[in-house]
């Protein structure tokens, strides 16, 4: 089925990821669309929703602010530009923030069912982790075998969702007395999560909270419910129960498809399902029958967070990040990508129609029409996972072989840089870091993470930022699909240390780590709070006394506004370099870029240009060093 292509994309400066622009000059020859295309379709975009001034929030609406003043200043209801732009931000967290709650609540489902002993197919693999954890809590571990401590951990952690009452969320005993000290001071401790996700529809519902402050303090208060709780407790069971990641060799770039293998592709965000359906393909059973098939083998690769989860415990390659989920099915040598859920374009439905590639859904809250659906349940997980792979398995005979193209670029990324691991790399503490960053050896840390987005060209603000950092001896950790776009970039590999300043060079050298560590999936960015948190402790300070920041550069998901507001609630200042939807109230940015920082010590900040923003980044990070009176 290929579409009237009306506008083409300029394929060599889209992308600064090797293989992506021949593989949209084959897109275009194929007569398939990709996202840059439909966002050729899209222009010119609504400037009315760029700007944040468009509600439908009820039926006297939609309603359009006139940005320059001259048209309508108030929607039907009376809400102003500062109304309307907060609510629809507010929304924009609360959506974010239940997409990573929510995968937390179904690995804590998981986690409970292992702990009761009701799926034989997963086991506490880190019991360790599972002990530290219950006892931060405040679970006594003493005489209780690990099931029975898992049970308990397990009923607490239920409760975080939607238990009633005024008290804090458990979860977070996890974060510095610090910073629960300024979180009181300002209302911001949360509750449960799924009140605070419900009540940011409720204020933005007609009628309700019109004060852009107040709307504003409780998107704080949910985004803080994410990073320190849902996300948190994503990342904490899952270690749990596949194990915390550890250095790790693997590969990266589509060039880990194999011409002469099934290829199936992991994508989505949920370990639970990608986990269970590498250790099936890999089985000798599996692996046979693709010979049966007249394939040499099954090989598995991974895309966006899932296939980061994979990466980092099982050394699974992965293919790409976000913009390139419809570039592998073109390659033609993708026999299945089975998703769970979360930055699935429908599209991918669609350009596999063009060739043979078969989409599977497995998750009760994400189908796609003209996708094959498996629902996943994990009693019957290893059944399940079989029964997918052998689709994927017999559709290798249907691989229109003359329409093949695998781009030959991969590189070596070491992945896997969990706490723990960072940790283990230190030696066992904290001290040669704080050390480093306190001497100078190391100027500071950075975290960057999100997404891609085609409105800027694809991967370069994520490697051009990550290396004027390191070149300035700022070690740069991360998540989600920057750390696809720095391993792909070789900014992963141990010879990366050739592009880091003489002092953060160094000490990748004796730590033989790399300058860039990849830290997980998008809900590991609750790691990154982690070692905020003990480093400001070790320290006795607060986070955002650091000499630290956080960036998303190609950002596009609502849960990346969450994730930058739970960055800048810990404290941290916090670089955006796609414009957020808020421009059309001066008072709305000025409260994101400058006020908030009275209250949290943390705020946006926003610049496109990478370069120039690499350059303040490293500004505030003296900035914080002065302050310390640590050396320049
Ligand atoms: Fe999705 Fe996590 Fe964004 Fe990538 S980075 S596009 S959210 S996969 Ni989190
Ligand atoms: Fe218009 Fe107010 Fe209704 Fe929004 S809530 S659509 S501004 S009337």
């Amino acid at each position: 089925m290929a579409e009237y292509i009306k506008y083409r994309v300029p394929a060599k400066g889209v992308s600064a990821t090797k293989g992506v622009a021949e593989l949209i000059e084959k897109a275009e020859e194929d007569g398939v669309k990709t996202a840059w295309h439909r966002l050729l379709e899209q222009q010119p975009q609504c400037a009315f929703g760029q700007l944040g001034l468009c509600c439908r929030n009820c039926a006297m609406g939609p309603c359009r602010i006139d940005p320059f003043g001259s048209g309508p200043t108030k929607g039907v209801c009376g809400a102003s530009a500062d109304t309307i732009v907060a609510r629809n931000l507010l929304r924009m967290i609360a959506a974010g923030a239940a997409a990573h709650s929510d995968h937390a609540r179904d690995v804590v489902e998981v986690f409970k069912g292992v702990a009761e002993g009701r799926f034989q197919y997963y086991r506490l693999t880190d019991v360790e982790k599972l002990k530290s954890l219950a006892e931060a809590l405040g679970i006594s571990t003493e005489d209780k075998d690990e099931q029975e401590i898992a049970r308990e951990l397990a009923e607490v952690l239920e409760w975080e969702f939607g238990k009633p009452g005024d008290e804090p969320l458990r979860m977070l005993a996890l974060a510095p007395k610090k910073r629960i000290k300024v979180w009181e001071k300002a209302g911001l401790i949360p509750r449960a999560i799924d009140r605070e996700i419900c009540e940011c529809m409720h204020r933005t519902h007609i009628g309700v909270d019109a004060d852009p402050v107040s709307l504003l303090l409780h998107g704080i208060r949910t985004s803080i419910a994410d990073g320190w709780s849902g996300s948190m407790m994503a990342t904490y069971l899952s270690d749990i129960l596949f194990g915390t990641p550890k250095p790790i060799k693997a590969e990266a770039n589509l060039g880990v498809l194999k011409e002469d293998y099934v290829n199936i592709i992991v994508h989505g965000h949920n370990p639970i399902l990608s986990t269970k359906i590498v250790e099936v393909a890999m089985s000798e059973e599996m692996q046979e029958l693709a010979k049966k098939y007249g394939a040499r083998g099954v090989n598995v690769a991974g895309m966006c967070c899932t296939g980061n989860e994979v990466l980092m415990r099982l050394g699974v390659p992965i293919a790409g990040n976000f913009l390139m989920q419809e570039l592998a099915v073109i390659t033609g040598a993708v026999e299945a990508i089975i998703v769970d859920y979360q930055c699935i374009m429908p599209a991918i439905v669609d350009v596999a129609q063009c060739y043979h590639t078969k989409i599977i859904t497995t998750e009760p809250k994400a189908h796609i029409p003209g996708a094959i659906h498996i629902e996943f349940n994990a009693e019957k997980a290893d059944e399940i996972a079989k029964e997918i792979v052998r689709i994927a398995i017999e559709n290798y005979p249907n691989r229109p072989r003359d329409r093949v193209h695998i781009p030959k670029h991969k590189i070596e990324v070491i992945a896997g840089f969990s706490v723990e691991a960072i940790l283990e790399a230190l030696g066992g503490t904290l001290e040669p870091l704080i050390n480093a960053l306190r001497e100078g050896t190391i100027k500071g840390i950075v975290g960057i993470v999100g997404c891609n987005n085609p409105k800027i060209r694809h991967n370069h603000s994520h490697v051009t930022l990550a290396k004027e950092l390191i070149k300035r001896d700022v070690l740069v950790v991360g998540t989600g699909c920057w750390s696809i776009a720095a391993a792909m970039d070789g900014l992963m590999s141990p010879k990366a240390v050739d592009l880091a300043g003489p002092g953060l060079r160094k000490v990748c050298e004796t730590l033989n780590i790399p300058p860039c560590l990849h830290m997980g999936s998008c809900v590991d960015c609750s790691r990154i709070l982690i070692v905020l948190g003990a480093l400001a402790d070790a320290l006795g300070l607060d986070i955002s006394d650091l000499p630290v920041a956080g960036s998303a550069p190609e950002w596009m998901s609502e849960k990346a506004v969450s994730i930058g507001t739970y960055f800048v609630a810990s404290g941290v200042f916090t670089h955006l370099g796609v414009v957020p939807p808020v421009m059309g109230s001066q008072k709305v940015a000025k409260i994101l870029t400058e006020d908030v920082e009275d209250i949290v010590g943390g705020k946006f900040y926003v610049e496109p240009d990478p370069v120039k923003a690499a350059e303040t980044i490293y500004n505030v990070i003296i900035e914080k060093r002065k302050k310390l009176g640590w050396p320049l």
